[in-house]
C-alpha cells in the first residue's frame, strides 16, 4: 500500500540513520506531550467543571510540583540537546582522507570537479562506502546542495566556500534537489547523485580524465605569475607554500589562522584581509581575473604542496563553526616555520 507512498526517503548514507533515529525520537517526545496536554485538557474540563454553589479552591503552588516540571523538561531538552549536537558535528566535520570534489552552482545548474580531474554537470559519481568531501561555491546567488537520501543539505554561497560530506552506503542513484529558491528556474536546478560498487567507479574513472585537479593549478600558477613571488625556497618575495594548507599560519597582527580553502580562497582574492607574518602586503589582488573553477584548481593545487607524506588538507572548519585552535593537524611536522 505504501509502495508508491514512502514515509522516509531512502537511507543511503552513513548520516541518514542517526539524523532519522533523532527526527523520530523528537516525534515520539512531541507526540506523547500532546497526549498528555489533549488528556489533561479533556479531563480537567469535566472534572473542574463550573457548578452551582460550587466555590474555586485558591492554591498557593507547591514546590515539588514545580521542581518536577522544571527538572524533568530539563532533561529531555538536554537529551535532545546533546544528541543533537553529536548528530550535527559529525556531520559538519569531514573525516580526514575524504575523496574530494569541488562543487560550483551556478543559475542554474550544478558543475561538479573531482580531484582526480573528472567533470560533470548534474551528475556526481561516487563509490560506496567511501568519504566524500564537498567543497562548495557558487558563481551567482545563494544555493542549496540538498540530497535526501543522505539526509544531507548544505547553502552555497557567492564568495566564499562551504563544506560538506558523506558516505554513501548502497548503490543506487538518488536526487539532487537545490533546496533555496535561486530565481524563475530553481525548481530545475537538479541532478543526481549516482552511487557506484568500488569497481565499476574505477573504471568509470578511468575514462576521460584530463588530469588531476591540482596539475591545472599547478598551471595556473605559473600562467598567473604566482611562481615569481612564491617559489620553492625561501628567497621569493612571497611565502613558500608547501606545506601551508591545512597548518596554522601566524599573522602580521598576531592572529593565527588556519590555512583552509577559505583562507587559501582569501589570500588570492583579497590578499591584504590577512597578511602572513614577516611579509609585506605586496601581492595583487586576482579578484575578477580567475574563475570559480580556476579558484579551485589553485586551491587544490596549494593543498597538494601538502599532501607529500600525509594528506595535511582535511582540517578545513566548515562553515567555521568550530574554533580553529586545536584541530590543526597534530603529527609531528605539524609546527611549521611561520608558527611560534
Ligand atoms: C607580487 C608577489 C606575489 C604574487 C604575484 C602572488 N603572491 Fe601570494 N603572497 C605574496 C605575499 C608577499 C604574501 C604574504 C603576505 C600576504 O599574506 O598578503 C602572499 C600570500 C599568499 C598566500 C598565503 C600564504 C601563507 O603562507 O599563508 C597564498 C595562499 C598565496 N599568496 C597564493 C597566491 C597565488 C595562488 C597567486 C597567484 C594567483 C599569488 N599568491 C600571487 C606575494 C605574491
Ligand atoms: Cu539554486
Amino acid at each position: 500500500m505504501f509502495d508508491n507512498f514512502p514515509l522516509w526517503p531512502d537511507r543511503a548514507s552513513t548520516a541518514a540513520g542517526n539524523v532519522d533515529a533523532l527526527f523520530i525520537f523528537l516525534l515520539i517526545v512531541s507526540g506523547l506531550m500532546t497526549a498528555l496536554i489533549f488528556t489533561a485538557v479533556v479531563y480537567f474540563s469535566a472534572r473542574y467543571r463550573r457548578r452551582r454553589g460550587v466555590l474555586a479552591e485558591q492554591i498557593e503552588g507547591s514546590t515539588p510540583l514545580e521542581l518536577t516540571w522544571s527538572i524533568i523538561p530539563l532533561g529531555v531538552f538536554m537529551v535532545i540537546f546533546m544528541w543533537g549536537a553529536i548528530v550535527y558535528f559529525k556531520s559538519r566535520t569531514p573525516p580526514r582522507d575524504s575523496t574530494e570534489v569541488y562543487v560550483v552552482a551556478k543559475q542554474w545548474m550544478w558543475k561538479l570537479e573531482h580531484a582526480e580531474g573528472q567533470r560533470e554537470i548534474n551528475e556526481l559519481h561516487v563509490p560506496v562506502g567511501r568519504d566524500v568531501k564537498l567543497i562548495m561555491t557558487s558563481q551567482d546567488v545563494i544555493h542549496s546542495f540538498f540530497v535526501p537520501a543522505f539526509r544531507m543539505k548544505q547553502d552555497v554561497l557567492p564568495g566564499r566556500y562551504t563544506i560538506a560530506w558523506f558516505r554513501a552506503t548502497k548503490p543506487g542513484t538518488y536526487h539532487l534537489f537545490c533546496a533555496e529558491y535561486c530565481g524563475t528556474q530553481h525548481s530545475g536546478m537538479i541532478g543526481s547523485i549516482v552511487v557506484m560498487e568500488p569497481a565499476q567507479y574505477e573504471s568509470w574513472m578511468s575514462g576521460g580524465s584530463t588530469g588531476p585537479l591540482s596539475a591545472s593549478g599547478e598551471k595556473i600558477f605559473s600562467e598567473l605569475g604566482c611562481v615569481t613571488c612564491h617559489r620553492t625556497d625561501t628567497q621569493g618575495r612571497g611565502p613558500n607554500l608547501q606545506g601551508v594548507f591545512g597548518k596554522p599560519v601566524l599573522l602580521e597582527d598576531g592572529r593565527t589562522v588556519v590555512a583552509d580553502e577559505n583562507y587559501v580562497r582569501e589570500s588570492i582574492l583579497d590578499p591584504g584581509a590577512k597578511v602572513v607574518n614577516g611579509f609585506k602586503p605586496v601581492m595583487p589582488t586576482f579578484q575578477g581575473l580567475v574563475s570559480e573553477e580556476q579558484l579551485n584548481a589553485l586551491v587544490a593545487y596549494v593543498k597538494s604542496l601538502s599532501a607529500a607524506g600525509q594528506t595535511g588538507g582535511q582540517t578545513a572548519n566548515p562553515a567555521s563553526v568550530v574554533p580553529a585552535s586545536s584541530k590543526a593537524p597534530s603529527k609531528g611536522s605539524s609546527q611549521g616555520s611561520q608558527v611560534q
